[in-house]
C-alpha cells in the first residue's frame, strides 16, 4: 500500500478522491470492500468509465486484486475511493489517515497527502 494522495478540495465541494496503489503480497488476492477516514462522513469505492462518450461513476461494493500484484488506483479513470460530506475542505499539504477494509484481512490504515495530481 503507499502513494495514497488526494487533490485539494474547493471549499464548495464537499466531496474529495483519494488515489493510492493496492500491492498484494503472497498468494491469495485481496478484496477490498470499504474504506473509513475521519477527514469525511462516510467513504465508498467507486469506478469511473465512458458510457456513451460521457464520464461516469458508479459505485461498486469490491475491488478484488490479484495475489501478487499492485492495483494503482490513478485519477482519470477507473477505480477511486470517494470521500463524501467532507468535515472540512482540506488543503495541500494537509494529511490525514484513511483505513481501508479488506475481506478476511486486517485492515491496513495509510496516511493520505493532499496534493495536486500530476
Ligand atoms: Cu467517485
Amino acid at each position: 500500500m503507499g502513494n495514497a494522495f488526494s487533490p485539494p478540495s474547493p471549499p464548495s465541494v464537499p466531496h474529495g478522491a483519494v488515489y493510492l496503489d493496492i500491492s498484494v503480497e503472497g498468494d491469495t488476492p485481496a478484496v477490498l470492500v470499504g474504506a473509513s477516514t475521519p477527514a469525511s462522513e462516510s467513504v465508498e469505492i467507486h469506478d469511473m468509465r465512458m458510457d456513451d462518450g460521457i464520464m461516469t461513476m458508479r459505485r461498486v461494493e469490491r475491488i478484488e486484486v490479484p495475489a501478487g500484484t499492485t492495483l494503482s488506483l490513478r485519477p482519470g479513470g477507473g477505480y477511486h475511493l470517494m470521500l463524501l460530506q467532507l468535515v472540512a475542505p482540506y488543503n495541500e499539504s494537509d494529511s490525514f489517515p484513511l483505513t481501508l477494509d479488506f475481506a478476511e484481512r486486517a485492515d491496513v490504515q495509510v496516511e493520505v497527502s493532499v496534493q495536486r495530481a500530476e
